[in-house]
């Protein structure tokens, strides 16, 4: 091995400028007193579920009392449950969402 050849190991771990976003579910709740179209149409608004993959979020909430609707950064997924929950109590229904950190 030529004094060319040698190695140097940093004593400090490097950590990497930009960690990856923590990550946060949006999920839905069931209750008795929201219609399911209503669920759906909010589901396609603003969660840009589609129709089908809509239904199927909305009945798996219905039959099982929740279901994780889809997973985005803290700030957006924030913003969402508000605009979703916001749409529902102006329309006077008591639709719930919650944004829950992944682990
Ligand atoms: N359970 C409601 C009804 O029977 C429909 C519903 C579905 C409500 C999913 C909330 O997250 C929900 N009208």
């Amino acid at each position: 091995m030529s004094q060319d050849d040698i190695v140097l190991t940093p004593k400090t771990k490097i950590k990497p400028k930009v960690d990856k976003p923590k990550l946060y579910k949006v999920i839905l709740f069931n209750d008795d007193y929201t219609p399911r179209e209503f669920v759906l149409v909010l589901l396609k608004a603003i969660f840009k579920t589609g129709e089908s993959a809509g239904y199927h979020i909305m009945i798996t909430a219905h039959q099982k009392g929740s279901c994780v609707v889809a997973v985005y950064t803290r700030d957006i997924a924030e913003t969402k449950v508000k605009e979703a929950m916001d749409t529902a109590k102006d329309a006077g229904y008591p639709l719930m969402f919650t944004a829950e950190p992944e682990e």
